[in-house]
C-alpha cells in the first residue's frame, strides 16, 4: 500500500497582488499524474487546502475538479484535514457528497473521538489503514481556562490538551487494529495527521506561515504523539522536514513556494510505501512552475543580474531589493526599461536603505499588504515608545486577540 502526503496548497493565494492560479492548476495536474505513475492508493492532505476561509470560486473549482479527476485513478481514498487557514465549516459543508467519492474531510475536533478515526479498505473490502485525522486544534478546543493562570500555565495546559487528544484518538485506532488482527489476522498501519507547529521546526523568512499564538505548541515534541502511530503526516510548516529527527514523523512542506524566501527550496511531496506497518518514506521533488528570483544590490548589480537572467531566457517573477544610500528617483522606470524585451515580471521593488532612514514613514512602494498584523503592532509600540519591559506582555496579549480572531469560523451558522 502506498500513500502520498501533501499539505499547505494555499489555493487562491497571490504574491504581491498577482494571482497564481496557473501554478496551482499545473501543480494539481502534475499531482494527479504522479499519483497514477506511482500507483498511489491513499492521498493525505494535511491542512491549509485554501489560503482563506472564503476561497474564491476559481480556487474552489480547482479543488473540486481535482478531487473529481482522482476518482478515475488508482487512488482509492483521500483524507483531508483543515489547517489554520481553512474554515472548518466551509471545508466540511460538502462532506456527505465527498464521502460518496471516498474523500473524507475532518474540519475540527469532535465531541466523538471516533469521528476522527477513519478505517480505509482495500479493493477486497478489507481494512488496509487506520487514519487518525486530527485537524488544526484551536486554543479553545483543547484548553480549559482558569482565572489567574500564568502564560506558562496556559502553554503547559495547551500541550497537555493536545497530547490527551492524540492519545484518545490513537487509543480508539489501536483498539480497532487489535480487533482486525484478531478477526482477520490483519496487521495494518495507524497513520496520524495533524496541522501544528512542532518543536525545532524550520521556517524561512517570508514563507507566510501564519504565526500561531498557539506558538506555545512550538514546544510540542515528538513524544506528544503516541507510539502506536506508524507514520505521522503533518502540515503547517512550508519546509519539508522530519520532527525530532524521526523519519516517520514528517512535514512534507508546501508544494509551491509561497514567497521569495522559499524560492530556492526544492518543494516536495512524500510517498510512503508500507511493508506491513513499516513505512518507507521517499521524497518526490515538485517541478517549479513559476521561477521566483530575488535580485539584491546596487543599481549596477541589479542591472548585471537582470542581464544574466535575460541571457538565460528566464521568465521569473522578480523581487528587487535596492541597497544603496543613493537616492534614485526613477528606480522603477530604470528597471522596467531593462526588462522591456523580456517576459520577466517585477513583483515588488524594495528600497531598503531609504526605508531605514525614514523608519516610521511608509517606505516607497510599501503598502499595508507588505506588513503582517504583527509588524503593524510592532510599529505601533515603536511609535508610542513602549518600554522593553511592557512590550512582551502587550505583544503576547495582542497575539492572543489576533489568534482568537483568526480561529473564529465566521460563516459557521
Ligand atoms: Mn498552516
Amino acid at each position: 500500500m502506498k500513500i502520498l502526503h501533501t499539505s499547505d496548497w494555499h489555493l487562491g493565494r497571490s504574491l504581491y497582488g498577482r494571482k497564481r492560479y496557473d501554478e496551482f492548476s499545473e501543480f494539481l495536474h502534475w499531482l494527479k499524474a504522479e499519483i497514477t505513475r506511482q500507483e498511489i492508493d491513499i492521498l493525505l492532505v494535511a491542512g491549509d487546502v485554501f489560503d482563506t476561509t472564503t476561497p474564491s470560486h476559481h480556487a474552489q473549482a480547482l479543488y473540486y475538479s481535482f478531487l473529481c479527476q482522482l476518482a478515475d485513478t488508482c487512488c482509492r481514498h483521500v483524507v483531508v484535514i483543515a489547517g489554520n487557514h481553512d474554515s472548518p465549516s466551509f471545508l466540511t459543508a460538502p462532506k456527505a457528497l465527498l464521502q460518496a467519492m471516498n474523500v473524507y474531510v475532518v474540519g475540527m475536533i469532535s465531541a466523538q473521538l471516533e469521528d476522527e478515526v477513519i478505517v480505509l479498505k482495500n479493493e477486497a473490502g478489507q481494512p488496509e489503514a487506520i487514519i487518525c485525522a486530527v485537524a488544526y486544534l484551536r486554543d479553545k478546543d483543547i484548553r480549559t481556562v482558569s482565572a489567574g493562570e500564568s502564560i506558562d500555565d496556559k502553554n503547559a495546559k495547551l500541550i497537555e490538551g493536545l497530547k490527551a487528544h492524540y492519545a484518545g484518538v490513537c487509543e480508539i485506532a489501536e483498539q480497532k487494529r487489535v480487533a482486525f488482527a484478531k478477526e482477520a489476522g490483519l496487521k495494518i498501519p495507524i497513520i496520524g495527521m495533524g496541522h501544528l507547529f512542532a518543536a525545532g521546526g524550520k521556517t524561512v523568512e517570508g514563507d507566510g506561515v501564519r504565526e500561531l499564538y498557539v506558538g506555545s505548541l512550538a514546544h510540542v515534541t515528538a513524544d506528544a504523539f503516541p507510539a502506536s502511530i506508524d507514520y505521522l503526516a503533518l502540515g503547517h510548516l512550508h519546509v519539508a522536514q522530519p520532527v525530532g529527527g524521526l523519519a516517520h514523523l514528517r512535514y512534507c512542506g508546501s508544494p509551491i513556494p509561497m514567497g521569495f524566501g522559499e524560492a530556492k527550496q526544492n518543494k516536495k511531496v512524500l510517498v510512503i510505501a508500507f511493508d506491513g506497518v513499516k513505512p518507507d518514506v521517499s521524497e518526490v521533488v515538485v517541478p517549479c512552475f513559476q521561477a521566483l528570483e530575488r535580485v539584491v544590490g546596487s543599481l549596477v548589480e541589479i542591472h548585471e543580474k537582470i542581464d544574466q537572467l535575460k541571457q538565460a531566457g528566464s521568465t521569473a517573477w522578480l523581487e528587487i531589493e535596492f541597497l544603496s544610500t543613493d537616492v534614485v528617483g526613477n528606480l522603477r522606470e530604470s528597471i522596467e526599461e531593462w526588462l522591456v524585451d523580456s517576459t520577466m515580471e517585477i513583483r515588488v521593488i524594495k528600497n531598503k536603505r531609504m526605508s531605514d532612514r525614514v523608519m516610521n514613514l511608509s517606505q516607497e512602494e510599501e503598502t499595508l499588504d507588505d506588513l503582517n498584523v504583527h509588524d503593524v503592532f510592532a510599529r505601533c509600540l515603536d511609535t508610542f515608545d513602549v518600554s522593553i519591559e511592557d512590550r512582551a506582555a502587550l505583544t503576547h496579549s495582542y497575539g492572543e486577540i489576533i489568534q482568537s480572531i483568526e480561529d473564529e469560523d465566521k460563516n459557521a451558522e
